[in-house]
């Protein structure tokens, strides 16, 4: 039996692989400068990143919530693809039957190249805006959503969230101890459809439904065929349905293969069945050697 971080063994098994499924997450970008959800880098001042991530959240405060997304669309917008990035697109471009779930919101894959055919946004992008209507109990708004929004600042409110960030991270807006000017709902653009909803970021919230017809295509991908290979990258696997699909595209011969940090710890080397795979080390470094 191949040992479990055993490169060779890992690329006899991708020659003779056809149907591969990668399932994305942020240690994938960590290489780009964006920081991740959970461990260190997950905090926003002093707010933990996931709470942000909420429709309550936004409908508390929708300023707060709107500083953090703005921060996030300008840190995004100034970093560049990593070579984890670019050798998925690379994969995806020599292979029509690579599919790529990504929970990344950030716009690198595409940016790198990555077929949009072959690429499944699970949790939106920090580029498409939509309507939410804070009178409605759900949150939900009025439909409009508009794509490729790349404007930062996103409004002349947001302008703080849009100065350069230093490394040093002294600036106001990422310390923790200054205090941020509360930025009033007036201030947030209105939908411009039904002018009652204020424009929200266009990513998933906690609580929130992934798109219906996205998930569907998905299913029926994963249905179609034996599935040889899951790719499992930069993510913690727990938030739901995208810490489910290794599971749901599992048979008999599928190898699961992380790469991760944390891959190799003992409690997760514990977790892997006969055929699978673990990498501990950068994405970006490990990506480009695995799918040479
Ligand atoms: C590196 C690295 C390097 C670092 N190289 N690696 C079934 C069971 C239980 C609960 C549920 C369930 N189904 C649904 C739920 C509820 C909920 C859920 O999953 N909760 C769990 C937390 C328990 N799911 C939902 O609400 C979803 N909606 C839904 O299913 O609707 C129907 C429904 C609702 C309610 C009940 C039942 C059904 C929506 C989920 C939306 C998640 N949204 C966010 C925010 C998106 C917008 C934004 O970006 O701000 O998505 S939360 C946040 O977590 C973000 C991420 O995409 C997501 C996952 O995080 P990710 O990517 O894994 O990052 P990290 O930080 O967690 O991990 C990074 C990893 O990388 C670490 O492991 C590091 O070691 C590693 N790493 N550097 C390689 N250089």
């Amino acid at each position: 039996m191949p040992k479990y971080n055993d490169i060779s063994a890992f690329h006899e098994k991708l020659t003779r692989s056809k149907r591969i499924l990668a399932v994305c997450g942020a240690g994938l970008s960590a290489a780009s400068g964006l920081p991740t959800f959970r461990g260190a880098g997950g905090l926003w001042r002093n707010h933990r990143a996931t709470d942000l991530a909420t429709p309550t959240a936004f409908v508390k405060d929708p300023g707060l919530v709107w500083l953090f997304y703005a921060y996030r669309r300008h840190m995004a917008l100034n970093a560049t693809p990593n070579a984890g990035h670019f050798a998925l697109a690379a994969l995806a471009r020599k292979n029509g039957k690579f599919l790529c779930l990504s929970q990344n919101v950030d716009n690198l894959h595409p940016r790198a190249g990555h077929p949009s055919e072959q690429i499944k946004l699970l949790h939106g992008s920090l580029f498409d805006i939509k309507c939410i209507d804070l009178n409605d109990e759900d949150g939900e708004g009025c439909g409009w959503i508009q794509h490729d929004n790349f404007d930062d600042p996103f409004c002349p409110a947001l302008a703080a969230a849009a100065e350069d960030v230093e490394p040093d991270k002294t600036l106001p807006l990422l310390d923790p101890d200054h205090e941020l000017a509360k930025i009033p709902v007036s201030e947030i653009p209105k939908c411009p459809q039904c002018s009652n909803g204020l424009q929200r970021p266009g990513v998933v919230w906690f609580d929130e439904s992934l798109d219906g017809n996205m998930l569907d295509a998905i299913d029926a991908w994963i249905k179609q065929d034996v599935v040889d290979i899951v790719l499992v990258i930069g993510t913690s696997a727990v938030v739901y349905p995208a810490a489910g699909y290794a599971g749901q595209a599992r048979s008999g011969s599928t190898s699961v293969v992380t790469i991760n940090l944390e891959a190799e710890l003992p409690q997760n080397l514990a977790k892997l069945k006969k055929n699978d795979f673990a990498f501990a080390g950068d994405a970006a470094v490990l990506l480009p050697k695995l799918l040479e």
